[in-house]
């Protein structure tokens, strides 16, 4: 059936919607917070961005520092292992490409860290080649502290889990030492159109 459907008039693109859809998730409009454990708060003064661990020269860049490199605008689709996901979100924030530039990585995992001791691996691939951003905006507007602002990772092509809120910092690892969720159970990848959502799926 190639007719548009008159019931989704109004609703522009929702005909596409199911196909950005991955198995088992649902749409939702609003934008949920799922934190495990308080916010926090660390004062723009003290936050830095490192990236350290097997890399042939640590670097690390203060808050004025960071807000200088250059940004790039990010129009993608974010999917929740708790079956949430969210069309078109907006952010603006620093490619991986930008931040590893120079860095010689000497390894072929990350542990991305985060305040409040969250960590979560990640194939350093899958942060590469415009895959994944540090983000301090969305929608326009400074990024919510609830939402991990000042800054979080944005690993879209992944469940959101891995896109680490309040990150601080990444470690270049030889293996794949597995994260917060993931020790307890989460998938060591987490590829929403594969369905990876637990360990053994
Ligand atoms: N530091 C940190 N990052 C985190 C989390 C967290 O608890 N702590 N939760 C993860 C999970 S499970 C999801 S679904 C998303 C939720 O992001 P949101 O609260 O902005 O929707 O953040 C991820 N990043
Ligand atoms: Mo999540």
């Amino acid at each position: 059936m190639s007719t548009p459907s008159r019931g989704f008039r109004g609703r522009p693109g929702a005909r596409a919607d199911a196909t950005r859809l991955p198995p088992g998730q649902y749409l939702t409009h609003d934008f949920p917070v799922l934190t495990y454990g308080p916010t926090p708060r660390t004062p723009l003064s003290e936050w830095t961005f490192s990236i350290d661990g097997r890399v042939d020269a640590p670097v690390s860049w203060t808050w004025e520092q960071f807000r200088d490199l250059p940004s790039e605008t990010v129009m993608t689709d974010i999917h929740c292992v708790t079956k949430w996901s969210k069309l078109d979100t907006t952010w603006e924030g620093v490619a991986l490409d930008t931040l590893m530039h120079g860095v010689e990585p000497g390894g072929s995992y990350v542990s991305v860290w985060a305040d409040g001791d969250y960590t979560t691996n990640i194939p350093l691939a899958d942060l590469l080649g415009g895959k994944a951003w540090v983000v301090h905006t969305y929608a326009g507007e400074p990024l919510a502290p609830e939402h991990g602002g000042p800054a979080r990772l944005l690993v879209p092509h992944l469940y959101f889990w891995k896109s680490a809120k309040w990150v601080r910092g990444l470690r270049v690892t030889a293996t794949d030492e597995l994260g917060f969720w993931e020790v307890n159970g989460y998938h060591r990848y987490g590829d929403p159109w594969r369905e990876q959502r637990y360990e053994g799926d």
